[in-house]
C-alpha cells in the first residue's frame, strides 16, 4: 500500500499539511511536489480552512530536492532542470505566496536547498531550536531556486544572502532568526505549541483582512511609495467592507472580545 508523501489534516480552521517522506528528510520528488501542489489548491479552496501550518514528519523539516531522483531523471534524459522546476517547484511558491490565507512553516529540523526556500515563501516561519538551514545548492554544484535568490536578499540583505548562498554553511535556528531570515524560534520539544499555536491564534483572527495584507507585502516589492499608498486606500476599503471589521468596531464599542469569522 503506498502512503502519501503529503497528509493534510483540517481542524478549528487550521490546515495543516505534513511533508511525509521521511526515511529520506522530506527531500522532494515530483510526485511529493504535485501533491503539496494539489494540497494548497484544496486548502484555497476549501472555506472552512482560515490558516495553513506546513511542517515536516520525522527528524527533518525537507532536504530540498530527491538527489537519487535528480540523478535517475538526468540519466534518462527526459526531463531538464528548467523544466523540471517549472512544473514543481515555482508552481508551489506561486501558491504559498498567492494564497489569501494566512501560511506559517513549523521548521522541525534540517531545511535545505529547496526545503530551505519553501519555508522563506511562507508567510510566517518558526523553527525549533534544533532547526538549521542550508543553502545547500553550491555544494553540489547548483544556483537557489524555489525563490531563495528573490527571498533571501530582501529578507536578510545582499551581504547576508551573498554569503549564505555562496558558501552552503549550515546555520542554526537563533542565527537564522538574528539576521532576519525568520520570525521566531523556539525551544526544541515545543513546536507544536509556539508554531502550530501560532497558525490557530491567526485561524481565529480577520482572515480576509491577513489575505488582503499578504497583497499589500507583494506589492511593496516593487510599488513606489505612491503607488503603495494608493493600493493601501484600494484595499483598505475592501478591508472596510467586511463582516469582521463591523464585528471589530461593535465589539470594541461593546467593550468585549470580537467573534471573527474570517468573512
Ligand atoms: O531540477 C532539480 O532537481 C533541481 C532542484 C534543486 C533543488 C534542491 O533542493 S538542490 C539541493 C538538494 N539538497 C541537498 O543537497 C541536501 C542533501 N542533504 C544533506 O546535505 C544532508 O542530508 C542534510 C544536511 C540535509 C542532513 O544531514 P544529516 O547528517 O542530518 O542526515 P543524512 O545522514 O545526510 O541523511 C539522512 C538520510 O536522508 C540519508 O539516507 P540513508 O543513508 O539513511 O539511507 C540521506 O541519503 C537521505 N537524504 C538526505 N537528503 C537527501 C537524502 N536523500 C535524497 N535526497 C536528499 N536531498
Amino acid at each position: 500500500m503506498s502512503v502519501s508523501s503529503i497528509l493534510t489534516q483540517v481542524e478549528g480552521g487550521v490546515a495543516r499539511i505534513t511533508l511525509n517522506r521521511p526515511d529520506v528528510l522530506n527531500s522532494f520528488d515530483t510526485p511529493m511536489a504535485l501533491e503539496l501542489q494539489e494540497a494548497l489548491a484544496r486548502v484555497e479552496a476549501d472555506q472552512s480552512v482560515r490558516a495553513v501550518y506546513l511542517t515536516g514528519a520525522g527528524r527533518a523539516f525537507c532536504a530540498g530536492q530527491d538527489l537519487g531522483e535528480a540523478v535517475a531523471r538526468e540519466g534518462k534524459g527526459t526531463l531538464n532542470f528548467a523544466e523540471h522546476l517549472r512544473r514543481t517547484y515555482n508552481p508551489i511558491v506561486a501558491a504559498l505566496r498567492a494564497l489569501p490565507k494566512p501560511v506559517v512553516c513549523g521548521v522541525n529540523g534540517v531545511a535545505a536547498g529547496a526545503g530551505a526556500n519553501l519555508a522563506f515563501a511562507c508567510d510566517l516561519v518558526i523553527a525549533s531550536a534544533d532547526a538549521k538551514f542550508i543553502q545547500a545548492f553550491i555544494n553540489i554544484g547548483l544556483v537557489p531556486d524555489t525563490g531563495g535568490s528573490f527571498f533571501l536578499p530582501r529578507l536578510v540583505g545582499t551581504a547576508q544572502a551573498t554569503a549564505l548562498m555562496m558558501l552552503g554553511l549550515p546555520i542554526t535556528a537563533e542565527q537564522a532568526q538574528q539576521t532576519g531570515l525568520i520570525y521566531k524560534v523556539v525551544p526544541a520539544g515545543t513546536l507544536e505549541e509556539g508554531g502550530y499555536g501560532i497558525a490557530r491564534q491567526l485561524a481565529g483572527q480577520p482572515t480576509a483582512a491577513i489575505g488582503l495584507i499578504k497583497q499589500l507585502l507583494r506589492a511593496s516589492l516593487y510599488n513606489t511609495l505612491e503607488q503603495q499608498l494608493e493600493l493601501e486606500a484600494e484595499i483598505q476599503q475592501q478591508a472596510s467592507d467586511t463582516t469582521d471589521f463591523a464585528e471589530g468596531v461593535r465589539a470594541f464599542l461593546e467593550k468585549r472580545k470580537p467573534s471573527f469569522t474570517g468573512a
